[in-house]
């Protein structure tokens, strides 16, 4: 199986709760390697160019408030089938229909509080990963 790197984001109300740890857990569990993270807080330019493709979507207003709301943590997990994996960790976007035993059932609002974000392809991984790291803030874990 392919390794694979992936984008994620623990979104401002998991930060709130407090839970990075315990969020960074799961991804551990699951067998995915943090090789790069940092907290940072959006500003409104950041997290409008971030969610782009959603620029027209109804929500986008009140997504980007949520996400400049407080500082989140961003971070590249790697592993085997890492896009795939993630989302399977992070369950559906709406945590009332995400699977028990998921981060979003787990630990998310609600549909816009939603705790996680997760790269959904590999061409958006490649691309929200150069948005918010540098190749030189990437390590490699070769031990
Ligand atoms: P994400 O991008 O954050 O990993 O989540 P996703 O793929 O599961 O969901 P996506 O469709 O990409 O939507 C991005 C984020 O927008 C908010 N959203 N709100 N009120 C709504 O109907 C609605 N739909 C989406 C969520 O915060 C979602 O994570
Ligand atoms: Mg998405």
């Amino acid at each position: 199986m392919a390794i694979e790197r992936t984008f994620s984001i623990v979104k401002p109300d998991a930060v709130a709760k407090n839970v990075i740890g315990q969020i960074y857990a799961r991804f551990e569990s699951a067998g995915l390697k943090i090789v790069a993270s940092k907290m940072v807080h959006l500003s409104k330019e950041k997290a409008e160019g971030f969610y782009a493709e959603h620029k027209e979507r109804p929500f986008f207003n009140d997504l980007v408030a949520f996400m400049t709301s407080g500082p989140v943590m961003v971070q590249v997990l790697e592993g085997e089938n890492a896009i795939k994996a993630n989302r399977e960790i992070m369950g559906a976007t709406n945590p009332a229909e995400a699977a028990r035993g998921t981060l979003r059932a787990d630990f998310a609002n609600s549909i816009d509080e939603n705790a996680v974000h997760g790269s959904d392809a590999p061409e958006s991984a490649a691309r929200e990963i150069s948005y918010f790291f540098s190749d030189e803030e990437i390590c490699a874990r070769t031990r």
